[in-house]
C-alpha cells in the first residue's frame, strides 16, 4: 500500500467512528473530490449540508460554504481543513460598507448570491446561487427593486436575461475575472471546433464569445449532452476533473488567464485543503466553525427561502 492509500483508509476509519460526511466543491483538488462523499455546487452541498444525519461535516470548499453548511444545520459540528480558505468575491463585500448602501435604498429588496460572509445573508430577503439564480429573481414581482450582491459580473449577466435592472454592488471573484478572452480566442483559432464555455462570473466580454454560460452543475450537464467534441473552460480548473471523468471521450481545456505565470485560474484558496489536512481536521476536529447564533437565525430565513424556491 502506498502513502496515498495510508492515509485514505485513516480518513475512511475516522468518518465511520465519527459519523462524518465530507462534503467538497467541484473546485477542490481531484483527490478530494474522490473520496469525498458528496460533490456539488453551492446549491447542491447546501441541500446535502441541511439533510445528512451525520453529526460531523467536513467541508471542503471556501469559508463561506462551510458557514452555510454551519447556518443551515447549527445541532452538527462543520469543520473546514484550513482556516485560510477565504473567498475573494465573498471579501469583495464587508458587512458594514454594504449595511450602508442598502440604507440608502431602503425600498430595494436583497438578493444575495451565496458567495457571501453570514453578515450579509443576515441582510439579506433571499439568496440564489448562479444554479437558481435567473430562477431566484424570476419570482420576485417586477415592479419590485432589488438589490444584488456581490459579484458585478453576474449581476449584469441577470439583468440582461431578466430584463431587470437591479442595483448591483461593485464585488467581483478573482479566478473568473482574471480570464483572458485574448488567449481564448487565439486558442479557439488553433481548435476550431472547440465551444467556448463560460461561468457568468467570467467578465462580459467572454460572456458574449461563449458558446454556453452556466454554472458548474450546468456546464457539466451542457457537456454531458452536447453533440461537441472539444470545449475550453472558463471556470476554475477544479470543474475540469468531473468533466474528463465523466466524458473520457472529450477534450477539456482549461481558459487561461491574463497572467499566465500566476495560475489565476485556479482558486488559491479552495486549493489550499488536501487530503492530509481532511485528515487532520476529522482526527484533531479542527478548525471548527462557530457563528454568532443571532447571526445565525437571521441568515437561516434567506437560505430556506432560497431552498424552497428551487426545491
Ligand atoms: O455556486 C457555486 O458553487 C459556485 C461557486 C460556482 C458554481 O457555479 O457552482
Amino acid at each position: 500500500m502506498n502513502s496515498h492509500d495510508i492515509l485514505v483508509g485513516q480518513i475512511n476509519s475516522l468518518r465511520k467512528e465519527k459519523n462524518a460526511v465530507i462534503l467538497a466543491h467541484y473546485y477542490q483538488i481531484p483527490e478530494i473530490q474522490e473520496i469525498a462523499d458528496f460533490v456539488g455546487d453551492s446549491l447542491d452541498l447546501s441541500r446535502k449540508s441541511a439533510e445528512t444525519n451525520a453529526d460531523i461535516i467536513v467541508f471542503a470548499g471556501v469559508n463561506f460554504m462551510a458557514e452555510t453548511a454551519k447556518i443551515l444545520s447549527p445541532q452538527k459540528r462543520v469543520f473546514i481543513p484550513d482556516l485560510e480558505a477565504g473567498c475573494s468575491l465573498a471579501e469583495s463585500c464587508p458587512s458594514e460598507e454594504f449595511r450602508k448602501f442598502r440604507e440608502e435604498y431602503p425600498d430595494h429588496m436583497v438578493v444575495s448570491y451565496v458567495n457571501t460572509t453570514a453578515g450579509i445573508k443576515a441582510m439579506t430577503d433571499i439568496t440564489c446561487t448562479s444554479t437558481n439564480a435567473v430562477q431566484i429573481i424570476e419570482s420576485i414581482p417586477k415592479e419590485q427593486k432589488i438589490i444584488f450582491a456581490p459579484d458585478r459580473n453576474l449581476g449584469n449577466y441577470l439583468n440582461s436575461i431578466t430584463g431587470r435592472n437591479m442595483l448591483l454592488w461593485n464585488g467581483a471573484c478573482h479566478v473568473h475575472e482574471e480570464f483572458s478572452l485574448e488567449k481564448m480566442l487565439a486558442i479557439l483559432k488553433s481548435h476550431p471546433k472547440a465551444k467556448l464555455i463560460a461561468h457568468p462570473e467570467c467578465q462580459g466580454p467572454v460572456l458574449i464569445a461563449a458558446d454556453f454560460v452556466g454554472s458548474t452543475s450546468a456546464l457539466l450537464k451542457f457537456v454531458e449532452t452536447d453533440g461537441g467534441s472539444e470545449y475550453i473552460v472558463a471556470t476554475e480548473s477544479g470543474i475540469l476533473h468531473q468533466m474528463r471523468k465523466r466524458n473520457p471521450q472529450k477534450t477539456f481545456i482549461p481558459a487561461p488567464p491574463i497572467d499566465s505565470t500566476c495560475g489565476c485560474n485556479d482558486c488559491r484558496f479552495m486549493k489550499l485543503h488536501d487530503l492530509q489536512k481532511i485528515f487532520d481536521s476529522l482526527n484533531e476536529e479542527k478548525f471548527e466553525i462557530n457563528l454568532d447564533m443571532e447571526i445565525m437565525e437571521k441568515a437561516r430565513k434567506p437560505m430556506q427561502r432560497m431552498l424552497e424556491l428551487s426545491a
